[in-house]
């Protein structure tokens, strides 16, 4: 069997396109090359004493993990000598990472959850790392938040990792969706599927339902439907599926085909909604759309939106595109009505 590792597809995607960008190339190369480490210290688990709270808040008031801490560290220190980058920025922290000034500096920005669904590592879940990445429109100056904020369709890149019975790499390039597995004998990361589809229908669905008295009217008549089965307007069953790892959730989506919701609720209307835009919402309604399926805030295409702050969240409603469609058509007529 030809094996393509994650360096010979990068090079050869190079050549196809004509370009030569070798700085996006190096940086996705660092990115998975750290998310390796980031592997290696989730599968020691309690051997390698990372489990646990670290005793901290992140910039959202949540208490961090030892894995989120140390996930931000691996990649905030493996990208940062290289000269491809302008600057980092992490849900891990408030402001920007610059790029210290003893490096050169490039002209791309990496924006990442270190470690998403991190209250699930301690009982042993698939975890992950998300990632996006834009260009910096003035690489030469001080980087200010306003740098990062940039609409969704100005990702030139972005993937996540799942971290689980194997670890993955899933990337977009803007060029389909590719999915690479980590042999860990090896150390590399190797072409597993090409071109991952996302079928338009689906039986599946993903929200946690705990949260259902405090949706929208829309969310609650969509999920209503899926629940009633046959016996409802849908007249056929539905299956729901929630892991608490948006990584985890969204790869059952490529894989299979299925719709993942964390929809407006009054528990957090206040803030926008629960998930990240610039570094949870954007990297994954890219991957989802590049992959045939659709993302939306229920309202609004995510990568359409104007981003209005570096640690923003929003509803998302994504995967198998008549699903997403429906949802946000029922959000529009309740607007109507
Ligand atoms: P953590 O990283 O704090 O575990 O949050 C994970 C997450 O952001 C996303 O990955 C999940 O889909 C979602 O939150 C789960 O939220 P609930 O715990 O409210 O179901």
């Amino acid at each position: 069997m030809r094996r393509i590792t994650l360096t010979r597809f990068l090079i050869e995607a190079q050549r196809q396109q004509g370009a030569q960008n070798n700085d996006l190339r190096l940086l996705i190369e660092v990115v998975a090359r750290a998310c390796k480490a980031i592997s290696v210290a989730i599968g020691k688990g309690s051997l390698g004493g990372v489990l646990g709270e670290a005793g901290s808040d992140n910039v959202q008031g949540e208490a961090q993990k030892k894995l989120d801490v140390i996930s931000n560290e691996i990649l905030l220190e493996a990208n940062e000598w290289g000269g491809h980058l302008a600057g980092m920025a992490s849900e891990e922290m408030e402001l920007p990472h610059a790029i210290p000034s003893h490096y050169p500096r490039g002209e791309y920005l990496l924006l990442f959850d270190p470690l998403d669904g991190s209250s699930n590592i301690d009982v042993n879940i698939s975890v992950g790392t998300i990632f996006s990445v834009l260009k910096c429109a003035d690489s030469s100056c001080d980087l200010h938040d306003h740098d990062f904020m940039q609409k969704g369709t100005r990702q030139v890149a972005a993937g996540y990792t799942v971290y689980g019975p194997s670890t993955l790499l899933v990337l977009t390039l803007g060029n389909g969706v590719h999915c690479f597995t980590l042999d860990r004998e090896l150390g590399s990361f190797v072409l597993t599927r090409e071109n991952l589809s996302i079928p338009a229908d689906t039986r599946e669905f993903a929200i946690n339902m705990s949260n259902q008295r405090f949706w929208e009217k829309p969310m609650q008549r969509y999920v209503n439907e899926l629940v009633a089965g046959k016996e409802g307007p849908r007249g056929t069953d539905f299956n729901m599926r929630w892991v608490a790892s948006m990584v985890a959730d969204v790869h059952r989506i490529l894989t299979r085909g299925g719709i993942f919701m964390y929809p407006l609720d009054s528990k957090t209307v206040a803030q926008g909604g629960k998930l990240r835009l610039m570094y949870e919402a954007n990297p994954m309604a890219f991957i989802v759309e590049q992959a045939g399926g659709a993302a939306t805030t229920g309202r609004e295409r995510i990568l359409d939106l104007e981003p209005t702050g570096l640690h923003q969240r929003v509803p998302v409603v994504l995967g198998s595109k008549n699903e997403v469609e429906r949802v946000t058509r029922y959000h529009q007529e309740g607007s109507e009505g």
